[in-house]
């Protein structure tokens, strides 16, 4: 029988079948896998095939996937662990104020995601918190993502229309929920599917948490016959997974084609290069410098993570 996993506890596997039930599940044998070390074989959202025993059932294979999440592993030993696989859409929750998202963690967010080639979406929160001054830098960040080609909403987890037009965002699709804490996220997914989601909101930020490697799962949640949120309790980050500085800048949508124009079109870092398109367009105005800044700090960076 067909199922989807919904989460996974390392030795347990929560799937929902097509037969409608929830069973726990056991991996039988070994699955094999593509050429990615990981470090889990199965994760959160993985269609599979499922054999039952009793109440119990073994997940013997797994269907192949559309794409996947990766995160570092704790290790770092080139290991890598499934965040999640065949998700439609990715929305970052953010907030400029109360608290603030940093630009460099959206950018990194929009990058990790980009580079598994996910669509992104990212959400403003607590529009109703801001006066008008506020309200408009939104509004521009919102411009300078829209135009980029990443969808953006500034809404209210309060409101009852935002909560219809957020509703109308997941309909569907398999969308993985992120946010640093204190951003609404709890807030939403619990007026989104209060029966399944019974999550605590307005817990103090853990600031102490963060760096540290507690084993956090991704977990899936049903809203609807074909909608699923995902939803990253305790993910800070996602890491840049096993990239190379070369690369990062393919994964800058406005960086990606006119790369091609720096004199030193593959290998140029886009730093200190002569004739750097890149930076042409920086300087231009072409590019934002809040891009390019996330840009910098990822390149040659990628521990130096805000
Ligand atoms: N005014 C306002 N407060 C909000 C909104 N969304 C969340 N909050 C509040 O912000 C705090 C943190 O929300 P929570 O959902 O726990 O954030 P999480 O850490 O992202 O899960 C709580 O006190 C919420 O009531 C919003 O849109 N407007
Ligand atoms: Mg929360
Ligand atoms: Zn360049």
């Amino acid at each position: 029988m067909k199922a989807r996993v919904m989460r996974s506890t390392g030795s347990f596997y929560d799937v929902l079948a097509e037969d409608g039930q929830r069973y726990a599940c056991r991996m039988r044998g070994k699955i094999r896998l593509d050429e990615i070390k990981e470090t889990n074989p199965v994760a959160v959202g993985d269609e599979v095939k499922i054999e039952l025993e009793h109440e119990y059932g073994s997940i013997v294979e797994l269907l192949p996937r559309q794409n996947h999440i990766l995160r570092q592993s704790v290790k770092r030993t080139g290991h890598a662990h499934v965040l999640a696989a065949n998700v439609d859409q990715v929305v970052l929750i953010a907030t400029v104020k109360q608290p603030r998202t940093s630009l460099g963690f959206i950018d990194r967010f929009l990058v990790a995601a980009e580079s598994f080639r996910i669509p992104q979406i990212v959400v403003f929160n607590k529009k109703d918190l801001l006066s008008e001054e506020w309200a408009n830098e939104v509004a521009q960040l919102q411009a300078l993502y829209e135009n980029i080609g990443v969808k953006t909403f500034f809404i209210s987890a309060l409101s009852d229309d935002d909560l219809i037009r957020m509703q109308s965002l997941l309909q569907h699709k398999i969308t993985l929920v992120a946010g640093h804490s204190g951003v609404g996220k709890s807030t939403l997914l619990n007026r989104l599917a209060p029966a399944q989601i019974q999550q605590t909101t307005g817990e103090i930020s853990d600031h102490s948490n963060k760096g540290t490697h507690t084993t956090t799962f991704a977990e899936m949640f049903q809203l609807n016959t074909e909608t699923f949120i995902i939803d990253t309790p305790g993910i800070k980050e996602w890491g840049l997974v096993a990239m190379e500085e070369q690369e990062i800048s393919d994964y800058f949508p406005e960086m990606r084609d006119l790369r091609n124009d720096c004199k030193f079109a593959r290998s140029c870092l886009h730093i200190n290069e002569p004739r750097c398109a890149i930076k042409d367009a920086v300087e231009a105005g072409t590019i934002a410098f809040s891009r390019y800044e996330s840009y910098l700090s990822m390149v040659g960076g990628q521990d130096n993570r805000k």
